[in-house]
């Protein structure tokens, strides 16, 4: 079924249990999940707490989780890949911890975690983040950086106060333009002179009420490696705005100038460029919006299956709501329209299964193919940008059905 019709701010939970009743919503109990083997621990304390997770490295820890693993409708603690710029702050604690706001505001504020929670509403949302290099495996010629495959990306139950909130009680000044996020993680060389990442976004974007100051993650405490105690969730846009161990947000009369702000961070070319491009400083825009995007996460890839499946998976696509998606399993020449969940809260990907009886036993792909609720659609092959920001093509499983 298409969502098309879908006004997403009109939407209602009853309207959503009559669109999940409409078709194949009895398959995903009948079929269950599998027991699948989990990927080892990497080594013995750096994943601790966290469910097998690929290690991509180590200084900074950086660790992605394999699609399969993000099966879940709300990815648990436990598969919340992690993205490290520096070095994990060794003081952690929720009671001293304070944030401050600070610069274009008309009452600078220094609030602790108690503060926060007594102060604000607490809320709890379904909230992507995805790192705006997810994918950056896939680019040819190679981008540096982390070479994640899909897994850079999850979606978890976020508790907190709504930035938005924090913000109007300092009272934005009209010469705001911009946040700068600060944390209190360190640069790898120790070298306490040396800046570690300090991102924002516009002002306008700040102040969207989907956007948490998160003290919880699925009902519990952060985990240290996700920015515990506090930390920011925007989501929509690349996971580095989401800034973790947040102690200072920056309200600024430019647009942010901080660590990773410039060059060619999380910026992309102002055009389209030829693979391998040489691209001048100056024709690199800052990444707003991540794009339209789709993961399977059922069958795994690599698996034996019957000829009978049901393929699923999520849906995202930043700002927006994803209409529909499309499975083939023929090389994109047939689609089949999967069932399509509507978000549980805008900001949260979006489920969905189909059921395939494939011809004859073989070999097969599963590709999956999202189109949002501005019409865009994933590309099957990748556009090519100097850091290998973006990768939305659509992912591809392989299967061999017996
Ligand atoms: N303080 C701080 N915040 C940070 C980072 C960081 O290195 N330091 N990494 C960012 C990046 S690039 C991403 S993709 C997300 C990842 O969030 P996660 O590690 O909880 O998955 O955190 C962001 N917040
Ligand atoms: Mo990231």
């Amino acid at each position: 079924m298409s969502l098309d019709h879908l006004d997403f701010d009109a939407y209602s939970p009853s309207r959503r249990r009559f669109l999940q009743g409409a078709s194949l919503g009895a398959l995903a109990a009948a079929t269950g999940a599998l027991s699948l083997p989990h990927v080892a621990r990497a080594s013995s304390d750096l994943l601790a707490g966290k469910d097998g997770l690929t290690l991509l490295g180590d200084r900074p820890l950086n660790a992605e989780t394999p699609a399969h693993l993000l099966d879940d409708a709300i990815t648990p603690t436990a598969r919340h890949f992690i993205r490290n710029n520096g070095a994990t702050p060794e003081n952690r604690d929720a009671e001293t911890w304070t944030l401050t706001i600070d610069g274009e505001v008309e009452t600078p504020l220094t609030l602790s975690i108690a503060d926060l929670r007594s102060r604000f509403e607490i809320v709890t949302r379904a909230l992507v983040i995805e790192c705006g290099g997810n994918g950056r495996a896939y680019f040819d010629p190679p981008a540096s950086g982390n070479q994640w495959t899909v897994g850079a990306v999850g979606c978890s139950n976020w508790t907190g106060v709504r930035l938005r909130d924090v913000l109007m009680a300092a009272g934005v000044k009209p010469s705001a333009v911009y946040t700068g996020h600060f944390g209190s993680d360190t640069h790898l060389s120790g070298d306490p002179s040396k800046d570690t990442i300090s991102r924002g976004v516009p002002i306008e974007k700040a102040l969207h009420e989907d956007n948490l100051i998160a003290f919880a993650m699925n009902g519990e405490d952060l985990h240290p490696e996700n920015g515990a105690p506090l930390r920011l969730v925007i989501p929509g846009w690349p996971g580095s705005v989401s800034h973790k161990w947040v102690t200072r947000i920056w309200v600024r009369d430019q647009v942010h100038d901080g660590e990773k702000m410039g060059g060619s961070s999380y910026r992309l070319p102002n055009r389209p460029v030829a693979p391998g491009e040489e691209v001048a400083r100056e024709d690199f825009v800052i990444m707003e919006r991540m794009p339209v995007k789709s993961v399977v996460t059922h069958p795994m890839d690599g698996a034996e299956t019957g000829r009978e499946i049901e393929v699923r998976g999520h849906a995202w696509s930043g700002d927006r709501w994803v209409k529909r998606v499309d499975i083939s399993t023929d090389f994109g020449a047939t689609w089949t329209m999967a069932e399509l969940d509507a978000p549980v809260n805008s900001g949260a990907w979006q489920n969905w299964r189909a059921r395939i009886v494939l011809p004859v036993a073989g070999y097969y792909e599963v590709w999956a193919r999202a189109t949002d609720s501005a019409g865009d659609m994933q590309p099957f092959a990748v556009a090519w940008n100097p850091r290998g920001y973006g990768n939305n093509m659509m992912h591809r499983v392989a299967l061999r059905a017996a």
